[in-house]
């Protein structure tokens, strides 16, 4: 039996790719490239470090380290920039009424992101209220596929990979959680995250009861 939830941020509870495009953009200013919407979302779920990789590459444009890490801090000074304003209206919809009817359920609420920002998102949205747990880009080494963020959750938890359902956005997240032997329901499109338990559009109207099996 299920005991905990594990939650990815961006792209689940809130919609923070628009604030990473953006920022992205302006810094592609510096080396004279207009990222498309079709690359930002192969960068959703992957680190800071490795979505500025993927953004020279495609550039085609070869930094220096000094640039690299100058850039890394301008990228994020201009993100939390425009996250300052972010509140509770950007909670995407059905979201509070889940974690409602899972925390009455008595599950454990944990979160398993990427970004070292994300506590700053979680209080600003409110959501921080919710959650036992929190493991983020500052806790981890390795990035999703790999599972050690959500296996973090659980022991964090103290509860058995197994006794964890994950909820994630992106392809590689999802990896991660079937790599950590845990449930794994998607986020969005079903052609998009063929290696899901589940796949829901979003969580409008969705019956905890019924998805968990509770
Ligand atoms: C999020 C976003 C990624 C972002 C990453 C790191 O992942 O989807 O686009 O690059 O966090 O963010 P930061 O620059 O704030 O450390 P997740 O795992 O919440 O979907
Ligand atoms: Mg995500």
């Amino acid at each position: 039996t299920y005991k905990a939830c594990l939650f990815d941020l961006d792209g689940v509870l809130v919609d923070t790719a628009i604030y990473h495009f953006q920022a992205w953009k302006n810094l592609g200013t510096k080396f004279g490239y207009a990222l498309t919407e079709e690359q930002n979302e192969l960068l959703k779920g992957v680190s800071r470090v490795e979505s500025l990789n993927r953004i020279l590459t495609w550039a085609n444009y070869s930094a220096t380290e000094d640039q690299k890490s100058t850039w890394l801090i301008e990228k994020n000074e201009n993100y939390l920039d425009l996250i300052s304003n972010m509140n509770p209206s950007e909670i995407l919809p059905g979201v509070l009424d889940f974690l409602n009817q899972i925390k009455q359920a008595g599950y454990k609420i944990a979160l398993g992101s990427a970004s070292k920002n994300a506590e700053i998102i979680l209080s600003k949205t409110g959501l921080i209220e919710w959650f036992d747990l929190i493991i983020d880009g500052n806790k981890v080494t390795k990035s999703k596929p790999d599972p050690e963020v959500f296996l973090k959750g659980a022991s964090g938890l103290g509860i058995l990979p197994t006794e964890c359902i994950v909820f994630e956005d992106a392809q590689a997240g999802v990896e991660a959680a079937k790599a950590g032997n845990m449930r794994a329901i998607g986020i969005g499109d079903v052609e998009m995250l063929r290696q899901a338990d589940k796949v829901i559009p979003n969580f409008v109207g969705i019956q905890a009861s019924e998805l968990l099996q509770f």
